[in-house]
């Protein structure tokens, strides 16, 4: 095991390797590749700006050069948070031509992520956008070099957009000005396709959330098998509608697997129906993603009537559990075929497949996309259920993490001694080899597919001065599926819901990590072995 990253045992990797799933490409040469035999198709596309395969080749190759000119170089991470926009897509492409590593953030983290992705992963370098959400990223960016002033690792700040008052920070347009240059640059920075080609963040269970290593042998892998399954071809046209970050959009098959198709990538600025209408409409979409929550509204837009999205051939849907009911009425609402996506960043993804029967499609949450996905469905004990019966998920196979990015402590529990990884979901089993998924044992709240750790937030939340006492449960929720309340014992009075969430903002937390609602107890139900009972606590609440 080496210090960033658990290795796999030789004997499967070359198992991998054999079979195929390992290609050695890393995805600064797939880039390349695409624009000798595609140059002139259109790969991207936000508002009135295209990009040929060829303007996306130039365009990492300018990306590069600038970043070059910074001091960066191969191995170097560097934390991406920006909304969903082309330069998303240039800047990522722009790492991997440079061997750098992008390290995924999410565009509603604030101080306490971003400051957590910057000091696990040792970043040099954060690209972010000026404004969005009538949020100031530079002003989130100023805090958080004071943060790791005493280590001095982090040294630039790139900004899509205007840099205003922050002198110190690089525009990513003048970045591209400095790139300009004939020399043809190597393909990938001389980086190994066995080499980390990306960080994802976990949804996280215990303390502050893991950083996922993804290489290119196993990231290409996942992104061709998912192509491959959804008929991705050059006629694709994906709608990017959450954000590119989330490994749901960026490679299941998403946005890397439209380019390895030699489609067409169409960039929403944001989710709303209204946006992604008009654009399904204007770029003759094929293809999107969405989260449960999204659904409903989508299904109200279609209704009307008021633009034509019969291009619309395919809708996935995953992240979270989509209710049955909701999955079969999706297809008929909008002229599509539904596909479940159940995925993680850890690695493992299941769908339904584009021709399995209706029933399977609306109440299962699909099946491995990998002949050599290994999953077991366990009871308490470890040892394997029957068939059918419900149990934790636990999965092995190509394109699996075999261990989080400088988290030995954590690794010991989160996998099995033969490798498995322990998903914390509870699924049941079905003889067609689909998943249904029933439940979770980690403690962990699904928020309509944004995942929220319950330790992280109940740690903040006993920094408040009079919370003596706290715990995060997740209780059903007709809108996001599940939403969060916050059990607190207070010495004083109980802040409110609304005074809290002034607090956890003002303390750097992430916004949508804020409790939906607080309920004050007088004193904690506890386990045997005393810890919090949460199952005796969530009893406490009326009943949806
Ligand atoms: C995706 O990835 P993450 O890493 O944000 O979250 C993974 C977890 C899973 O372990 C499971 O608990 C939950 O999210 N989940 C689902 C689900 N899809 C994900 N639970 C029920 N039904 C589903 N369809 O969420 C993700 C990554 C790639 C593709 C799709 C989703």
């Amino acid at each position: 095991m080496n210090e960033t990253q658990p290795t796999r045992p030789t004997a499967e990797s070359e198992r991998y390797r054999n079979a195929g799933h390992w290609e050695g490409v890393t995805f600064g040469s797939s880039l390349r590749r695409w624009a000798a035999t595609r140059p002139g198709s259109v790969a991207l596309v936000d508002g009135d700006r295209r990009w040929t395969y060829a303007e996306l080749d130039r365009e990492a190759d300018r990306v590069a050069r600038g970043l070059r000119g910074l001091g960066l170089g191969q191995g170097d991470r560097v934390v991406v948070q920006l909304p969903n926009c082309a330069e998303f897509v240039l800047i990522w492409f722009g790492l991997q031509r440079l061997g750098a590593v992008p390290v995924h953030a999410m565009p509603g983290h604030r101080r306490t992520e971003i400051s957590h992705l910057v000091r696990t992963s040792r970043a040099t370098a954060c690209v972010i956008t000026d404004r969005h959400a009538r949020f100031d990223h530079r002003e989130l960016l100023r805090e958080v070099l004071a943060d790791h002033e005493s280590s001095g690792s982090l040294r630039h700040v790139v900004v899509v957009g205007e840099t205003g008052r922050h002198e110190d920070f690089v525009r990513f347009d003048e970045l591209r000005e400095a790139g300009n240059g004939q020399e043809p640059l190597p393909a990938d920075g001389g980086a190994d396709s066995g080499d980390l080609a990306l960080l994802l963040l976990s949804g996280g269970t215990t303390g502050l959330p893991k950083l996922i290593p993804r290489t290119h042998d196993d990231y290409s892998y996942n992104v061709r098998a998912s192509a491959d399954l959804c008929a991705f071809d050059p006629g694709t046209i994906y709608l990017a509608v959450l954000p590119i970050a989330f490994n749901f959009t960026l490679s299941c098959p998403g946005v890397l697997g439209t380019l390895f198709r030699g489609g067409t990538v169409v960039v929403s600025p944001d989710p709303s129906p209204q946006t992604a209408f008009a654009l399904i409409e204007h770029e003759g979409v094929t293809v999107t993603s969405l989260s449960p929550p999204l659904v409903p509204y989508w299904m109200d837009e279609a209704a009307t009537g008021l633009s034509d999205i019969s291009s619309l051939a395919v809708v996935q849907v995953g992240g979270a559990r989509l209710p049955d009911d909701l999955a079969r009425r999706l297809g008929p609402a909008l002229g599509v075929t539904v596909q479940q996506v159940f995925g993680m960043a850890e690695g493992l993804i299941n769908l339904t497949r584009l021709d399995d029967p209706e029933e399977l499609v609306c109440s299962t949450q699909g099946r491995p996309i990998s002949p050599d996905d290994e999953v077991l469905v366990v009871d308490a004990e470890g040892e394997p259920v029957p068939d059918g019966a419900p149990g934790e998920l636990l999965t092995r196979g190509p394109y699996t993490l075999r261990g989080y990015y400088r988290a030995e402590e954590h690794n010991r529990t989160a996998f099995t001694e033969d490798g498995y990884y322990r998903t914390g979901d509870l699924v049941r089993h079905l003889p067609s080899g689909h998943l249904v998924v029933v439940g979770r044992i980690k403690d962990q709240i699904n928020r309509g597919g944004e995942k929220i750790g319950a330790t992280e937030v109940e740690e903040q939340l006993l920094t408040h001065p009079s919370i003596t006492s706290a715990a995060l449960i997740g209780v059903p929720d007709e809108r996001w599926g599940e939403r969060s309340v916050a059990f607190v014992m207070c010495a004083g009075s109980a802040p409110s819901t609304r005074e809290l969430a002034a607090f956890l903002r003002e303390r750097g937390m992430a916004e949508h990590k804020a409790p939906d609602e607080v309920v004050e107890v007088g004193h904690m139900p506890l386990t045997a072995v005393g810890k919090i009972d949460k199952t005796a606590l969530a009893r406490q609440l009326p009943r949806a």
